[in-house]
């Protein structure tokens, strides 16, 4: 038996949508339930990452990207965590404004994310969101994430491609690189090639990539080898070298399939899902269970009376008892 509101969420009902996304987001018993219900016509839908440092033209290019999936006639889903650090502040809304035309399109979707929840992490209530889309029929899905901390790590996980956006001049986009993002990039943006240093931004990424071919350690042990990310301008504001991408794009998710790296990442992903839930519940079960006594622990280690093993042992015998 099919509950109404997943019955009207898999007929792709916009409203039982943003219904079903609401209980997720305030992790209402009814919003796991309904989830139970989408989760295997959520199964195969392609998740599109897009990330990189403020103000590299990411959701310019998203538009960009939305009206190319549009003209080939996918329905497309979008999820962009809401800017809220100090570099953004108020960005949401010149995306609001950019993503607009597309607001009176039923084949797009487009959902704001918060940008932390109290679990700590990007992936549980993201990978809830992109469920509830792809089971909507929004098979195409785009999550765009500012990449300034950790999130870029875990687009990483929750998407099947990652595209990075760099672009002159903001920051120092090669350093940005060499701090380990460029490990997560499946393609290479380099946007604002209308602006003087693009070529150089280019042919830096260039020689890191090749240096990573041949230097020691991997970022990502177990993911398949053979796959070079390709490097391409843009300049999202006139649409320019969106093809290219869209071929990129493209190109991966045909490598994945063939390489078996699709399988993997799928497994991970949903890895990453069970254990978010499992963190929130362990979150949830020292707030309720243990009312106080972490308190206390944190103050006999504190003192030095203590130390952390000695109390998480003890926290955990009286959680697991
Ligand atoms: N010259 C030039 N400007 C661009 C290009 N792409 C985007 N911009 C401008 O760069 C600014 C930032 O673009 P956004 O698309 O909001 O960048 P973003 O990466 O999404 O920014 P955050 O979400 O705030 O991190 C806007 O003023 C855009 O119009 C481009 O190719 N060339
Ligand atoms: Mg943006």
């Amino acid at each position: 038996m099919t509950s109404p509101l997943a019955r009207r969420v898999l007929s792709g009902e916009r409203n039982a949508v943003a219904r079903a996304i609401r209980l997720l987001d305030d992790r209402e018993p009814a919003g796991a339930e309904v989830l139970r219900e989408l989760w295997s016509a959520a199964a195969g839908a392609r998740v599109v990452g897009v990330t990189g440092p403020p103000g590299a033209g990411k959701s310019t290019l998203v538009d960009c990207l939305i009206e190319a999936f549009r003209a080939r006639g996918e329905r497309v889903g979008v999820a962009a965590v809401d800017p809220s650090s100090p570099f953004t502040g108020g960005a949401i809304l010149g995306d609001r404004i950019r993503m607009q035309r597309h607001a009176a399109d039923d084949g797009v979707f487009i959902r704001s994310l918060a940008t932390r929840g109290h679990l700590g992490g990007l992936s549980a209530s993201t990978l809830d969101v992109l469920a509830v889309l792809a089971a909507a029929g929004f098979r195409t899905l785009i999550l765009e994430t500012v990449g300034v901390g950790q999130d870029e790590v875990e687009v990483n996980r929750v998407a099947d491609s990652v595209l990075l956006v760099v672009a002159p001049g903001a920051g120092d986009a090669v350093q940005t690189l060499k701090a380990g993002v460029m490990e997560i990039a499946h393609v290479f943006a380099v946007n604002k090639a209308d602006q003087p240093g693009a070529d150089q931004v280019a042919r830096d990424i260039e020689q890191l990539l090749a240096y990573r071919e041949h230097g020691p350690g991997r970022a990502d042990p177990g993911a398949a080898a053979g796959w070079i990310p390709p490097v391409v301008s843009s300049v999202a504001v006139e649409g320019r070298g969106i093809p290219e991408l869209l071929e990129a794009l493209d190109r991966h998710a045909g490598w994945l399939r063939s390489s078996g790296e699709e399988r993997r990442r799928h497994r991970e992903r949903a890895r990453v899902a069970i254990v978010e839930q499992l963190r929130g519940r362990l979150d949830d079960a020292l707030d309720a269970r243990l009312p106080g006594r972490l308190d206390e622990a944190a103050a006999r280690v504190a003192d030095g009376a203590s130390d952390p093993h000695a109390e998480a042992e003890a926290l955990w015998a009286e959680l697991s008892s």
